[in-house]
């Protein structure tokens, strides 16, 4: 029997972002955010999400740094409060080895760290938790990495950094069958990097790992509909339906139903010609 938010991959899943507002007001200020995000979660549960994403460091270009007590602040009541009632798999968004700890602890099982462990107490502590792991790729950091990111081929680039981190995974001790891997649309890419990435996706999909997209409401989608963040819904769930069909397993994404529908609609389509091949 598998343990309450255990993971598996068989069928592509919806990963649910869930925003941990920072709120720097009061106590008062403070449980009223968790309210906020509890609600949010219990919505997303409710529209078919597989896994709740919580991070509490802000990725977005430009954002800076954020210190491990205002983190563990905001992470840790919200994944407490989540996993008193409800076993949905919850994944903490981090790249600081103590959040790593104190989220596992409350209740989390999966680490998402946008850094993939280059950390070496980051690596090391999550390779003793013993949850999977998604290792994404970034060029460079939040504050700078889209100035003028550069590759000589972004997808052979890309893929040889998620090989790189995986061997240094297994040999801190972390278990194949428990590595995730991410191209990290948007960190540290121009539009036609992105956009290269994803039309090779299948070549990620064949490093034999399951694979995560993000690309939810991203100036990927932005750039090429000329459109700002709140109609990107259409755009968003042609690339989650694209993903899957290119052997997705996971899609982050805000707007959960409505991504969940795109997912379950192309999963269908494409396991009704994988039953053909093994009946004929
Ligand atoms: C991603 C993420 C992503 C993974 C963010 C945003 C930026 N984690 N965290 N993959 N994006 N694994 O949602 O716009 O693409 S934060």
């Amino acid at each position: 029997m598998l343990k309450p938010g255990t993971l598996t991959f068989e069928t592509p899943t919806v990963m649910g972002i869930l925003n941990v507002t920072p709120d720097s007001f009061s106590d008062g200020g403070r449980y009223t955010s968790c309210e906020a995000a509890l609600q949010q979660a219990r919505q997303m549960i409710a529209e078919g999400a597989g896994i709740i994403d919580i991070g509490g460091e802000s990725t977005r270009p430009g954002a800076t740094a954020v210190g491990l007590d205002e983190e563990l602040q905001r992470v840790i009541p919200i994944i407490e409060a989540i996993r008193a009632e409800s076993d949905i798999p919850i994944s903490i968004d981090t790249s600081k080895a103590e959040v790593m700890a104190a989220a596992v602890g409350a209740g989390a099982s999966l680490i998402n760290d946008v850094r993939a462990l280059r950390d070496e107490d980051a690596l090391l502590g999550a390779a003793s938790l013993n949850v999977p792991v998604c290792l994404m790729h970034m060029q460079g950091q939040p504050r700078n990495m889209q100035n003028a990111p550069r590759y000589q081929d972004v997808v052979s680039e890309v893929m040889a950094f998620l090989q790189q981190r995986i061997e240094s995974c297994l040999a801190a001790g972390i278990a194949a069958e428990q590595i995730i891997l991410d191209p990290g649309f948007g960190f540290g890419k121009t539009l036609e990097q992105n956009l290269r990435l994803f039309r090779h996706l299948d070549r990620f999909t064949a490093m034999g790992h399951p694979l995560l997209v993000g690309v939810s409401r991203k100036s990927m989608i932005g750039d090429v509909l000329d459109v700002p963040v709140e109609q990107r819904l259409a755009g968003g769930l042609a690339l989650a339906g694209l993903a899957v069909w290119l052997g997705a397993k996971i899609i982050r994404a805000h707007d959960v139903q409505q991504t969940v529908h795109a997912v379950k609609m192309c999963h269908a389509v494409a396991q009704a010609g994988e039953d053909k091949e093994k009946k004929q």
